[in-house]
């Protein structure tokens, strides 16, 4: 493997002892991990995100850095047409014998498939479709003979009760690139009410076979359960203490909820850790979205007690025995140097053609007729919001003659939910969509070309501010509401952006708006 990885010299007095939860804040849904020697991988699902399912690396479990992403040429899948709650679902990592694996399913485009790639960072492969293979969250699992065995969840035609769905389990012939054998549904989760039985991943620990899955659904019932069996396919036993994890229990004001999704790894000195997904709660509200949290694992038996004496996830707690190693932060400010963009940015589905250049310092956007409330590619590019407080500004260049055509900032959470600070012709429009209803918020007159936006978060509440220097920042319109890009209201399983948005409106064009940086930072709590 040709990974380079920078190294930071630490002092031993700047080493923490604990750790803070979550280790990846912000749109981080479905973690899953894997260990390659003294190296860890981490990746989670993207929906209609593109670039698609971050690869992120580390030494310590804690300090992880985007090293590239699965999803990274448009020819690999095509996220046209979909809803911002379609596209990538859950995805599972895994390493056998020289080779990294993705798994995961394309919904509502062409079902299951996996990539593969030698080095994680990429080129990932082409995806290899899974004929025949329901439902959703597959992961492999090596078994001792080198076998390939396939584990999914698949919707229940005959349910014995609401939103019912079984686990299956089938070998996956790697050569021939399709499932082989038995198929068998070894599970539809511990309890005998139990909703979207799913994510599963199976393991093989001290010669028996430990499945979990979540359970519950991805909301406040969310829970972990493990399944335990002598032989591959089943009978699998539910745990006496099943669900092992959740924070349904802790009721519907706990600032920490919807844990699930989990994924587990031992690391190079014998300990286990489980990440999982998780939703932070603020004023009632999650604004975040799915973020991925961390948590120790140890075993009575074959049990696995998650966060002993503790029994829940933790905003604070000792840190993985492993060598601390942080990573080198990107900048805050990114001035758009070099030819690419930062691994951080993405786009909303596929792009066709090429509608964006890094060059001089500058993120130019070509204007296009595609408006970001239809399911198509706009010119948008966006970042994932990761702070309860934050600020984002950004330098724009950008005259136009024509009324139809707008540039300037965004925070988008689905082609229905989001609000735009846009430069048009002669004026600076305030535009908010909820649940698809449009409202235009304010319109001044702002005639100069250069413009600086800006946006400030604290919890639920957001300004929108602009002017010529940033000493000279007015608001524009009134306090606005961050519950625009809160959960619920149409906003599921995906995350909230920040960005740069531009647009014709309809009209063909050969406009392009200016981008002279773009700086994203957490602001300290009031
Ligand atoms: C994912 C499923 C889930 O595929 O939600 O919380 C679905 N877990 O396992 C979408 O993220």
């Amino acid at each position: 493997m040709m990974l380079l990885f920078a190294t930071i010299i630490v002092r031993s007095q700047d080493i923490p002892n604990t750790f803070q939860n979550p280790i990846l804040s912000g749109y981080h849904p479905d973690p899953s991990i894997c260990r390659v020697g003294n190296d860890y991988y981490l990746v989670n699902s993207t929906f209609i995100w593109y670039p698609g399912i971050p690869i992120y690396h580390s030494k310590d479990l804690v300090n992880w850095e985007q090293i590239g992403n699965g999803i990274h040429r448009p020819n690999q899948i095509d996220l046209s047409g979909l809803q911002d709650r379609q596209g990538v679902y859950a995805v599972t990592i895994r390493y056998h014998k020289g080779l990294f694996y993705l798994i995961t399913t394309c919904v509502e485009c062409e079902g299951n498939f996996y990539i593969t790639a030698k080095d994680p960072a990429g080129p990932w492969s082409d995806p290899i479709w899974i004929k025949d293979a329901p439902g959703i969250d597959p992961s492999l699992m090596w078994d001792d003979d080198g076998k390939c065995y396939y584990t999914g969840m698949t919707w229940i035609e005959e349910q014995v009760w609401p939103t019912q769905c079984g686990i299956w389990i089938q070998q996956l012939n790697l050569e021939k690139k399709k499932l082989i054998g038995e198929r068998k549904i070894v599970t539809y989760g511990h309890a005998n009410n139990a909703s979207y039985t799913e994510g599963p991943h199976l393991y093989r620990i001290n010669g028996e076979y430990m499945l979990m899955l979540s359970e519950g659904g991805t909301g406040l019932y969310h829970a972990l359960s493990v399944h335990h069996s002598d032989s591959l396919m089943g009978p699998y036993v539910t745990d006496m203490i099943n669900p092992v994890l959740s924070h349904r229990q802790l009721g519907s004001d706990y600032p920490i909820q919807a844990i699930g999704h989990g994924d587990l790894v031992e690391t190079q000195n014998g300990e286990w850790w489980c990440v999982s997904l998780g939703k932070r709660v603020v004023e009632g509200k999650t604004t975040l979205a799915r973020e991925t949290f961390l948590s120790k694992v140890d075993f009575d038996n074959k049990t696995p007690i998650f966060n002993r004496g503790e029994g829940k996830v933790l905003m604070e707690q000792k840190r993985p025995n492993l060598p601390w190693s942080p990573v080198i932060k990107q900048p805050e400010k990114d001035d758009f140097s070099g030819n690419e963009l930062a691994l951080k940015w993405c786009t909303i589905r596929t792009p066709k053609t090429k509608f964006y250049e890094v060059s001089n310092g500058n993120l130019d956007l070509n204007l296009r007729p595609e408006v970001i409330d239809n399911l198509v590619n706009s010119s948008i590019i966006i970042q994932r919001i990761e702070h309860h407080q934050f600020s984002a500004s950004t330098k724009l260049s950008f005259k136009t003659s024509k009324e139809n055509e707008q540039a300037g900032l965004v925070i988008y959470r689905t082609s229905e939910n989001f609000y735009l600070l846009m430069k048009e012709k002669q004026e600076l429009v305030l535009l908010k969509s909820f649940k698809g209803v449009k409202e235009e918020i304010t319109r001044i007159p702002y005639k100069k070309s250069e413009i600086l936006l800006k946006v400030e978060g604290d919890n639920l509440n957001v300004i929108f501010s602009y002017g010529e220097t940033e000493n000279t920042m007015k608001q524009i319109g009134e306090t606005q509401s961050l519950i625009v890009i809160a959960d619920g209201n149409g906003n599921q399983f995906n995350g909230a952006g920040i960005g740069m948005y531009a647009t014709s409106n309809g009209q063909k064009t050969i406009g392009e708006a200016s981008f002279d940086w773009f700086e994203y930072k957490e602001n300290s709590e009031k």
